[in-house]
């Protein structure tokens, strides 16, 4: 090597020490040492050659650089899954106070993140989740909902919804590529005159997709539009085009929707792509919610997932404007009209005390009405509040339908409506975000606890589910996630099902109901809350039955009598489901009115209980 050469090179090194860099075993890292900062925040991304992914960790180091008292320290994976374990590794031995990955692979990756956060290290999970619960939080977007803008928007360009579209699946396989394949499908199906066919490319890369279009020539001729779930893949695309001189005749549309020169949305203003699905990266989120679990605040929710926009020519402006507007918290007052539910039962009082208590918390002026289960009553209490001008509605809603009419209200008054605890079937714009449970999860836990403790012996597993509420989402959803997992399980089977309204005496009559009409023949019990659970068990030992020993008895919400109930033998198995929905939501609504964007919802945190851990768990239940 030339003298010059040496010399420039020893150089560099004595640069980089200067500024503190240093590799430490493939991981690039900066000298810190722990006096200097409070906080050290282990990033290992799968891979920093998707263009959404080197955005994601430009947007995490952008957010943390406004808090100089934490430091990040990055590992690429290079797409290796054995890479990212030991890059985890790594960051540990660093001594990370907190990691944020986004794995390269799902199952993969799901043992070493629940090994990190069962070591008590925080994690949050971005992107892909990993299977289970074993991590702090989720942040990441909706790639199936991304998939069903993307159909959306393809009917629409498609003038009266006839054409032959070319979907350009970017790093095919993928669990992403195939989400927004399925929700694209899943709107297109109900256009007959709509016909796809589909090219898998390996990666995102723009020249590839180039390439592959390019050499389409007689496959375009009957092209009218082509969907890529990636805006490179778009872009490629879009030049094949413009150099087949079919950019007039075939539009383009693209996802992620990033605002730098020749991404996403500059593309769109250019004319070039007719439009792109946005697909925030949760960088920004991720940091704030770092800080907020390392400081211990509450609030902090189990899953938060990203809201996605379809951006044309005609908003991108105002898109862009939105994403530059620096949310503001003024520390003003803010009003909060909450419509709940009533007072069914346990888990309803306990999340009564819990959204009064984080109001007070939050400094919240709170006007609140229970609707005592009855949506007129609901509706009127919406109504009221419309009127009296408050900042934000917040609605546990009875059922699912028939709310449109008063949200609109609500909208052309300008004030925005956030889902709690239960959702709704209304118009995307109608309401802002959802924060509440998994219910379908509930119901899939519920029967995969059955699954594993109540054997198949002579016959079938004969099985009596309780339902909640006609109508009403976690009814619906418990119902329908249990049922998931039984129909892969033959041996088991539902033999009767009724609705108990949530309710203790609901609970109890539809066991007395089944006891007047048949001679007992039921292994299980399925409630859809503790309520009627309760209610079953007096119903059977008014009868000399034996609940929790006979009869297997599984319920959902945990709240403290269920607990009870499993300690004294007569309940088997509590689902977790939190009505400690508060902080996340007075901390939703706080940032919302600061400005910033509302995630699409905002799942909270539960897990399984039976009796082998009911007397430890009790001592501790906020409910
Ligand atoms: O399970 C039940 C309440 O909406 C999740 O409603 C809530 C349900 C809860 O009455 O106890």
């Amino acid at each position: 090597m030339e003298k010059r050469t040496k010399l420039l090179v020893i150089l560099l090194i004595m640069v980089f020490v200067f500024l503190g860099y240093r590799i430490y075993n493939g991981v690039i890292t900066q000298t810190v040492y722990k006096s200097d900062v409070e906080y050290v925040i282990g990033v290992s991304q799968a891979n920093m050659r998707e263009a959404w992914r080197v955005a994601l960790i430009n947007e995490i180091q952008e957010e943390a650089g406004k808090y100089p008292n934490i430091r990040i320290v990055t590992a690429d994976a290079t797409s290796s899954v054995e890479k990212q374990e030991k890059d985890v590794d790594r960051l540990l031995d660093f001594g990370i106070d907190l990691l944020i990955i986004s794995p390269c692979d799902s199952s993969r990756l799901t043992k070493k993140v629940a090994d990190v956060y069962q070591e008590g290290v925080p994690v949050i999970v971005m992107d892909r989740s990993v299977e289970g619960f074993d991590y702090n939080l989720f942040i990441g977007p909706d790639n199936n909902l991304i998939g069903k803008q993307g159909g959306e928007c393809a009917v629409r360009l498609l003038e009266g919804g006839k054409g032959k579209i070319l979907e350009l699946r970017a790093t095919a396989g993928s669990l992403q590529s195939e989400e927004r394949s399925q929700g694209f499908d899943s709107v297109i199906r109900d256009y007959p005159g709509i016909e796809k066919t589909v090219c898998d490319l390996k990666n995102d890369m723009k020249d590839p997709a180039y390439d592959a279009v390019f050499a389409m020539e007689e496959e375009l001729k009957r092209v009218s539009l082509i969907f890529a779930n990636n805006d490179s893949v778009a872009f490629g695309a879009y030049e094949a085009l413009k150099d087949r001189n079919l950019a007039e005749k075939i539009k383009v549309i693209g996802c992620d929707g990033f605002t730098g020169e020749n991404e996403g949305v500059d593309l769109v203003r250019k004319g070039k792509l007719a439009a792109t699905i946005s697909c925030p990266t949760g960088g920004k989120e991720a940091v704030q919610y770092a800080i907020n679990i390392l400081r211990k605040e509450s609030g902090v929710p189990k899953q938060v997932i990203l809201r996605s926009h379809t951006i044309y020519p005609q908003n991108a402006s105002e898109y862009l404007a939105a994403l530059d507007r620096e949310s503001m918290d003024d520390g003003r007052r803010i009003t909060v009209g909450y419509s709940q539910v009533g007072q069914e039962s346990q888990w309803r009082l306990a999340n009564t005390r819990s959204i009064q208590e984080a109001a007070r918390e939050f400094h919240m002026e709170l006007l609140f009405d229970s609707g005592d289960q009855s949506q007129k009553k609901q509706i009127e209490a919406i109504r009221r509040y419309i009127k009296e001008k408050v900042d934000v509605i917040v609605v546990s809603p009875v059922v699912e339908t028939g709310w449109d009419e008063v949200l609109k209200e609500a909208k052309e008054a300008g004030i925005p409506v956030v889902m709690s605890d239960r959702r709704i079937e209304a118009g995307e714009d109608l309401t802002t975000t959802y924060i509440g449970a998994d219910f379908l999860e509930e119901g899939r836990r519920a029967m995969r606890w059955l699954k594993e403790h109540v054997k198949p012996e002579q016959g079938n597993v004969r099985i009596l589910e309780i339902q909640g509420s006609e109508g009403a989402t976690p009814t619906e959803e418990r119902k329908k996630g249990f049922f998931e997992i039984l129909k892969e399980n033959p041996r088991y089977e539902i033999v009767y099902t009724d609705y108990g309204d949530f309710t203790y005496d609901g609970g109890k009559k539809v066991i007395e109901e089944y006891i007047n009409s048949h001679n007992w023949d039921v292994d299980i019990i399925y409630s859809h809350n503790d309520d009627m659970a309760l209610g079953a068990i007096e119903a059977l030992e008014a009868h000399g039955l034996n609940p929790g020993k006979d009869i297997t008895i599984v319920s959902v919400d945990a709240t403290k009598e269920a607990f009870q109930a499993m300690i004294d033998g007569k309940l088997n198995c509590a689902v977790e489901c939190s009505p400690l929905l508060g902080p996340p939501l007075m901390k939703a609504i706080r940032d919302m009115v600061a400005g910033k964007e509302m995630p699409l919802r905002i799942i909270t945190e539960e897990k399984v209980y039976d009796q082998s851990d009911a007397e430890t768990v009790i001592k501790n239940r906020e409910y």
